[in-house]
């Protein structure tokens, strides 16, 4: 207890010692170095275990954590230098922890509504976003609206199962018909993230746990490989080929009457890849031939976590262009 006068001033100090003291370490200092940092945020819906997985990462109970959904509303960013044993160097990242976000139509006051403007804005800063699922619930319409959110800023993005010493426990205790074993177990859930979100770009899955440290360093390096993915080229005479083959072993469905036909293709940005492909007409690329290219240059090239953007120029396009 300290005895303190407003008006005098007394025992003010003193109450800033005792608050001082309580307060958690202070956060590591921000190295000026911005451009080596690999920035990643955590997203998903409240209660996955977003800010746990921070503090897991930092070592410490920085951030509030608790049972009551929607306790992170602001973005938090921290600094996280990650020695690996072995190496000399350690991994320099920053940490944004994002408040979770709730279905648009459960959006009941305005600080979630900031929540959400704040969590669509780390999203552009960051290089690679991680949508974090709690494994007992799987993927949620709300994941797919955030993954969907993710691809449109063109970040990478890999997905973290969280909880998933829980999910482990309850198959130990009670072992699910049907699976051989855990391994068994993880490969079908795997299957069924693949598949409620399938528009995906072939996206890492980690299985992890905050709570006892499952597996952390290994969406580290997921991390790590994915930013320095993101900066390949692609190369032009490669990516031609490739299309014409995919073009040969599956052509495009007929969409009045012809088919959406490449003539040459050329990566023209990175951060997010975008490809143009000079082509017969736009409007004959329907989603699933986008999907269907966006996965084989994907693999072709190694970019599994990167989206693809496409720019069509068509040849009527391209004609008015050079008539203007
Ligand atoms: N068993 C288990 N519990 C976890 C794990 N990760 C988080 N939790 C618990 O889940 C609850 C929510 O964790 P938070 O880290 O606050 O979740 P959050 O995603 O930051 O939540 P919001 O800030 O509300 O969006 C807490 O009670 C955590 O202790 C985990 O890996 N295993
Ligand atoms: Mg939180």
């Amino acid at each position: 207890m300290v005895g303190v006068s407003a008006e005098h001033g007394h025992g003010v100090d003193e109450l800033i010692q005792e608050v001082a003291h309580k307060l958690p370490p202070s956060p590591p200092l921000r190295s000026g170095d911005e451009s080596n940092r690999t920035k990643i945020a955590f997203i998903g819906r409240p209660n996955v275990g977003k800010s746990s997985l921070c503090n897991r990462l930092l070592n410490m109970e920085r951030l509030i954590v608790s049972d009551v959904p929607g306790t992170t509303r602001e973005t938090v960013e921290l600094d996280l230098d990650y020695q690996v044993e072995g190496q000399e160097n350690p991994w320099s990242f920053r940490l944004f922890d994002t408040a979770g976000l709730k279905r648009r139509n459960r959006i009941d006051s305005s600080l979630d509504y900031f929540s959400a403007v704040r969590t669509k804005h780390a999203i552009e800063e960051v290089d690679v976003v991680f949508l974090v699922l709690d494994a007992r619930e799987g993927v949620t319409k709300q994941d797919k609206i955030l993954a969907g959110h993710v691809l449109e800023a063109g970040k990478a993005l890999s997905i973290l199962v969280n909880k998933w010493d829980l999910a482990l426990e309850s198959f130990r205790k009670d072992p699910l018909p049907g699976y051989e074993d855990e391994k068994d177990f993880r490969k079908s859930y795997i299957k069924s993230i693949r598949k409620e979100l399938f528009f995906l770009p072939e996206s890492p899955i980690s299985f992890v746990s905050a709570q006892t440290g499952y597996a952390v360093e290994a969406f580290l390096n997921i991390a790590r490989d994915l930013d320095t993915r993101m900066d390949k080229s692609i190369s032009t005479s490669t990516l031609n080929k490739l299309i014409g083959e995919m073009w040969e072993h599956r052509p495009p469905a007929k969409v009045g009457g012809k088919r959406f036909k490449v003539f040459y293709a050329v990566q023209v940005e990175t951060r997010p890849f975008r490809i143009k492909l000079f082509c017969n007409r736009e409007e004959k690329l329907n989603d699933q031939y986008r999907r269907y290219l966006e996965k084989g240059i994907q693999k072709r090239f190694g970019l599994s976590g990167c989206p693809l953007k496409f720019s069509l120029a068509g040849k009527e396009a391209r004609y008015k262009e050079e008539q203007d």
